[in-house]
């Protein structure tokens, strides 16, 4: 569980490391899940990619990562954060291709591509290997969670990151090292700045991802995934929290393949795999309850 004091910094700094989550023997099947033959031919569609390779959504690809998705070492520490109702906004496989010189992120907050009704929206970074500022490791700019939504946008359509680099440029000691070792994670608040170099290492730097939000945070826009609302910790609630926020919703061609629009919408909340998933351990409770 996460102390008194990781709580507060995540709060405070919009993001917090905590060490040694998972032993070495947990880490070890985790690579061994990156390493299956049907993540690897993925991955070697994408090794050319100059940006950290991104496969999504990693919960629908092999039942040891939906597995990790609802491990109570991740999901516990994010319920005392975001509280008990927890769903799965989306899950990756973030990697960074051993081509050194390849594989930055731009800078830009989480919230921007997954625009909710709340800012209860986290995400929480697995390292399967010690990540370094030489192998891409991510950078954060201390405290700009509380900056409200920056804005990723040009001439009215989405960008690949956010556009006010005077937050990350003219700020330096606010940037800190987002990093931990192999069986660590980071969480980071959906509104905190952060982006990574390139991979100088020329080894692989693997980090399983996975967004996590309140059961009653609802996206806005743009896609929504398989394993989008995917009930990973409590039940599901039916209840809808909205905060203030004054938001635009630039055009974003990035999502056009997933949604087929270019607005990017919603219209559904629930991606397939994480509506039966969520009506086999439902109709399981019913058993459960009738016994
Ligand atoms: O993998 C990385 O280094 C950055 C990934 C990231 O920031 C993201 O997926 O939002």
């Amino acid at each position: 569980m996460l102390t008194e004091a990781e709580i507060d910094a995540f709060w405070t700094d919009g993001f917090v490391r905590v060490d040694d989550v998972f032993p070495d023997e947990d880490v070890e099947e985790l690579r061994a899940l990156t390493a299956d033959p049907s993540i690897q031919r993925e991955l070697a569609k994408r090794r050319a990619s100059e940006r950290t390779v991104h496969l999504i959504p990693l919960t629908t690809r092999l039942a040891g990562f939906k597995e990790l998705a609802c491990d109570l070492r991740l999901t516990g520490r994010v319920a005392q954060l975001i509280g008990d109702d927890i769903q799965l906004s989306n899950s990756k496989l973030a990697t960074k291709p051993p081509t050194a010189g390849a594989g930055a992120f731009p800078w830009h907050q989480d919230f921007a591509y997954y625009t909710h009704t709340n800012f209860d929206l986290l995400t929480v970074a697995v390292a399967l290997d010690d990540v370094t500022p030489e192998n891409g490791g991510m950078y954060a700019v201390r405290g700009s969670h509380r900056l409200g939504l920056l804005d990723h946008s040009r001439d009215g359509w989405m960008t690949g990151g956010c556009v006010e680099s005077h937050h990350w440029e003219t700020q330096q000691e606010a940037v800190v090292p987002l990093m931990s070792k192999a069986g660590g994670i980071t969480i980071h608040h959906c509104l905190t700045l952060h982006g990574s170099p390139v991979n100088r290492s020329g080894m692989p730097r693997r980090l399983v991802v996975f967004q996590y939000r309140a059961g009653d945070c609802y996206q806005l826009a743009d896609n929504v995934w398989e394993d989008t609302g995917f009930q990973v910790h409590g039940t599901p609630g039916h209840r809808v929290r909205c905060v203030p926020m004054d938001i635009v919703l630039p055009r974003n061609r990035g999502w056009e393949r997933f949604c087929g629009e270019p607005h990017g919408s919603v219209y559904r909340q629930i991606g397939s795999r994480a509506r039966d998933w969520n009506n086999e351990s439902l109709s399981a409770v019913d058993v459960e309850g009738k016994g």
